[in-house]
């Protein structure tokens, strides 16, 4: 297993529409594999593919350490069927490090996937795995949870993420 770096808000491939996965072969199974790693060392509860600069439809979720029966769940071309009731939850991205915001979502979602084995399941999910199932899909559709707040507490989050950008670029800018 290895580590991939993590791409960083505004990488644009943080925007790109994730292409479908036509064959589960060795590559998807290792790029699985390093994504897990790369999860947990974070740490988060999730990751998309996107997100490690590869645009395809494949997510990773391990909510163990939240407390949850779930453990690591490889998610191959998902698409949430059903979706039911509404519940905010403050959120996090590993894309957009250090910002955290209120964002409304479904309540109980139903999600179709294929497995590492290429056969479809379907799960059903509540609360922080909810949350969290319908944080990795918008990223594959290359949506950020910044897109789901207010307009204003946007405009504030991309006013300080360029100052922070370019005191990280030049640290003696005042
Ligand atoms: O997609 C990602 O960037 C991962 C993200 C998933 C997520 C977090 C919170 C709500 C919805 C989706 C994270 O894992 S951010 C890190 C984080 O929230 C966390 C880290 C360790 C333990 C618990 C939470
Ligand atoms: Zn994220």
């Amino acid at each position: 297993m290895a580590l991939i770096d993590i791409c960083i808000y505004p990488d644009p491939v943080l925007r790109e529409t994730a292409r479908p996965v036509t064959e589960v072969d060795h590559y998807l199974r290792k790029l699985a594999d390093d994504m897990a790693e790369t999860m947990y060392q974070a740490p988060g509860i999730g990751l998309a593919a996107n997100q490690v600069g590869v645009p395809v439809r494949l997510v990773v979720i391990d909510l163990q350490k939240e407390d949850y029966e779930q453990g690591l769940i490889t998610l191959i071309n998902p698409e949430i069927v059903a979706a039911e009731g509404t519940t905010t939850f403050e959120e996090g991205c590993l894309s957009v490090p250090e910002f955290f915001a209120d964002v409304k979502r479904s309540e109980q979602v139903t999600v179709r996937a294929l497995d590492l084995d290429g056969k479809p399941f379907e799960i059903r999910a509540s609360g922080l795995f909810a949350v969290a199932l319908q944080h990795e899909i918008d990223h594959l559709s290359g949506r950020l949870f910044i897109d789901h707040i207010n307009p204003i507490k946007r405009d504030i989050f991309k006013r300080r993420w360029k100052k922070k950008l370019k005191q990280q670029s030049d640290p003696d800018q005042p």
